[in-house]
């Protein structure tokens, strides 16, 4: 499926919507999610037009590490060492924001496995 520039994360990539942003770099932004599910619970997103982790190819393998280094940076300069990193793929996993994300949550106790 194409990608839809309509969606949320596209909006705020515009300033259409606002999210204070936590992180800004030239290839991504991290913002706080807007239903946090743990004290931290930021999104780190790539300013690249990619729908989901299915649509990056090695092309775009930096970014995708990219996304992770800037998680865990995040949410150690923010205090918390232990953090979960999590990307929803797909309706039937969760996704309901078509623009790739990385969720980091964090400050509270994480269960797993995941519901
Ligand atoms: P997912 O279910 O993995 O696609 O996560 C999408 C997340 O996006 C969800 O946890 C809620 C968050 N979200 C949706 N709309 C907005 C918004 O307008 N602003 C912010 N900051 N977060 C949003």
């Amino acid at each position: 499926m194409s990608y839809d520039p309509s969606n949320v994360f596209a909006r705020i990539l515009r300033g259409e919507i606002p999210a204070p942003l936590l992180h800004e770099d030239d290839r991504c932004v991290a913002f706080r999610d807007v239903n946090p599910q743990a004290p931290l619970h930021a999104l780190v997103i790539p300013k690249q037009a990619l729908r989901g982790l299915v649509d990056a190819g090695p092309e775009d393998e930096a970014t995708l590490g990219h996304l992770l280094l800037v998680g865990r940076n995040l949410a150690a300069k923010l205090g918390y060492p232990d953090a979960r990193y999590v990307i929803n793929h797909g309706a039937g996993a969760g996704q309901t924001v078509f623009h790739l994300h990385v969720h980091v949550l964090a400050g509270r106790p994480l269960a797993w496995p995941p519901g």
